[in-house]
């Protein structure tokens, strides 16, 4: 039987309302074994198509690719009209829009997000630059377009607008407030219009408009010690250069208390590691220095392993756990 793979949100929202819409006879599955090996790629949407009588199968990745197969497997008048008609223009506008959705608005918003997320360290700079792409391509691009036109391409809803605005609600969960909203209503309206598409219509049912945009973790600011203020009576009786405040030190990771390890040094074992072959060089180096009085070894069992289908999940948590370790790593 023929499969989509997807994931819950982004890219994968559209083909998914669209099997369903046209009752397709294809199943839908999250991302497994199988789709790891025959996808080396591991992006999502992903399509394999196997053809009941000849037992043929194809595979495709790229949801434009994907969506332009199972609009022409569809065949119908409506399918055909979704895809711009016979006129080559909104066809080739459907094309174009469904781009700029797919790569500029849908990159932006992804690397934005990310950093909220922690699954990119995060940078004032490109976190802030990212935002106003989305904005500038928001403001310059698709409402220039829907100040004079209902949608995106052509005079008739088509497949670009269904996938922009399942695309939208991207943004929609990290970005775009109450506040945007107010100032956005020539999208809004387009974005209101086309959300309630029987196509897409469920996708919505529990949509709702963030009081605010998400922010990213901010670092807690060390504490630094009070500078107490030197007793009057006090700076009377010292001299003048005593009197000055003592420099602020900086605050004291708890483990720098236990001084430098003098047995086991932790830049020699990188190199170490680095440099050799793990089991026939560094191993037998690391048993060799390791030093149990000064340092302990952890092994770490994670609880949920049929969670990490996906590389960048486990990449996630494996960066989440390093960097709360690094306070003891920097000694
Ligand atoms: N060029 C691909 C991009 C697909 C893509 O990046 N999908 C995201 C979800 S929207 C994904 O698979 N993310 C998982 C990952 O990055 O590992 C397309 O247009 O389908």
């Amino acid at each position: 039987m023929s499969v989509l793979y997807t994931l819950p949100y982004g890219r994968s929202i559209l083909p998914d309302a669209m099997i369903k819409y046209f009752n397709l006879d294809i199943s839908i599955s999250g991302p497994d074994e199988k789709f790891a090996k025959i996808f080396p790629q591991k992006r999502l949407p992903t399509y394999i198509d196997v053809d009941e009588k000849t037992g043929d199968v194809y595979t495709l990745t790229e949801t434009l690719a994907i969506i332009q197969y199972l609009m022409g497997k569809v065949g119908t008048e409506e399918a055909h009209a979704l895809m711009g008609g016979d006129c080559l223009k909104t066809r080739c506008s459907v094309t174009r829009w469904l781009s700029i959705w797919n790569t500029d608005l849908a990159y932006s918003c992804a690397n934005a997000v990310k950093q909220i997320k922690g699954m990119l360290p995060y940078n004032k700079k490109t976190f802030e630059a990212e935002k106003e792409a989305v904005e500038h391509i928001i403001v310059n691009v698709v409402e220039a377009r829907l100040k004079n036109f209902t949608y995106l391409a052509g005079e008739d809803i088509t497949i670009a607008d269904l996938y922009a605005a399942c695309l939208a609600t991207f943004p929609f969960s990290f970005l775009f407030d109450k506040k945007w909203v107010s100032n956005h209503p020539v999208f809004m309206r387009w974005f209101n219009t086309v959300k309630v598409h029987p196509m897409i219509a469920d996708v919505f049912k529990n949509f709702a408009i963030l009081d605010a945009p998400l922010a990213p973790p901010q670092k807690k600011k060390e504490q630094k010690p009070k500078q107490e203020q030197p007793k009057k009576e006090a700076k009377a009786e010292k001299p003048a250069e005593e009197a000055e405040p003592a420099p602020e030190k900086k605050a004291k990771h708890p483990l720098e208390a236990l001084g430098k390890s003098s047995k086991f040094v932790l830049d020699e074992w990188k190199r170490q590691y680095s440099n050799n072959d793990t089991r026939p060089v560094a191993l037998p180096w690391f048993f060799e220095h390791y030093d149990p009085s000064e340092w302990s070894i952890w092994r770490v069992d994670y609880k949920y392993n049929d969670e990490l289908t996906m590389t960048f999940m486990s990449n996630n948590l494996v960066g989440g756990f390093f960097n709360r370790l690094s306070g003891s790593i920097n000694l």
